[in-house]
């Protein structure tokens, strides 16, 4: 896959991807990180690319020209036109689903703004997507542009060591992950759980699976909705284990 970022800090990207799985990946040839300085389009002999907005109002907003001929030169390159991810807080919110549908790509382009942003009609010419990775704002698109890069890597095949640890994490069935230990068996007087020592595949599974249900119904009691609303197969395994259900209807409820 090939992640093609136009941005005015490229040395941000390019450094913080270089390192750790992003960075053997990359080295390994199954991920090209092209950054494109945003600035060597600046049709300025002071290479300025930022300017006032009009009808007044604080902060400089980032030029059309060079934000689209950075574009146009990079489509001429590759002979096509990719998908075009704007980073801004005004987007749809970043998802697992989301990185899912960008991990199909074979060439994806993310455009990063800084100041105030960028002028609205290079954002009507070029962008297909627009993500916000939360509610919060940040000083530039750059951070965002690494979480969404960094998301959709991991999905990229042979880009993890096995296939297994892309989807038994979290978000993959709904849930949460559950817990895990390693060594020692005992840290400061806590013990891993027994059944984990046990060395029974199914009952490890039904405990991580039931870790997972009353972690999500603590930590996030919306995904647990989603999750149970309408699943039959869930209503069963409670029919099995009631002292489980009663568990999680008090995560539920906070009593605990
Ligand atoms: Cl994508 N950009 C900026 N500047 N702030 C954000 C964001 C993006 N997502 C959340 N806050």
């Amino acid at each position: 896959m090939r992640v093609h970022v136009l941005t005015l800090f490229p040395e941000m990207i390019e450094n913080a991807l270089n390192t750790s799985i992003t960075g053997r990946a990359i080295e390994k040839g199954l991920l090209e990180i092209d950054a494109i300085n945003i600035r060597d389009y600046s049709h300025d002999k002071h290479f300025k690319v930022d300017d006032y907005t009009y009808g007044g109002g604080a902060g400089l907003l980032m030029k059309a020209e060079p934000v689209c001929e950075a574009y146009d030169a990079l489509t001429e390159k590759l002979g096509k036109k990719p998908r075009v991810v704007f980073m801004t807080p005004v987007g749809e919110t970043f998802s697992q689903k989301k990185a899912e549908e960008l991990a199909k790509e074979e060439d994806l382009t993310i455009l990063c703004g800084h100041y105030e942003g960028i002028d609205e009609r290079a954002l009507d010419e070029i962008v297909t997507d627009r993500i916000s990775i939360g509610d919060y704002v940040l000083t530039g698109g750059e951070l965002a542009s690494l979480v969404v890069i960094d998301a959709v890597s991991r999905l990229v095949p042979g880009v993890l060591h096995n296939d297994i640890s892309a989807d038994t994490e979290s978000f993959n069935n709904g849930l949460l992950e559950y817990p895990q230990f390693t060594r020692p068996e005992s840290f400061r007087g806590r013990k891993v759980p027994e059944v984990l020592l046990s060395g029974d595949h199914k009952k490890v599974d039904d405990w991580r699976f039931q870790q997972s249900l009353i972690r999500t119904a603590r930590f996030r009691p919306d995904l647990y909705i989603k999750f149970s609303d309408d699943n039959e197969a869930i209503k069963e395994y409670y029919n099995k284990h009631k002292e489980l259900e009663e568990e999680i209807s008090r995560i539920l409820k906070s009593e605990v």
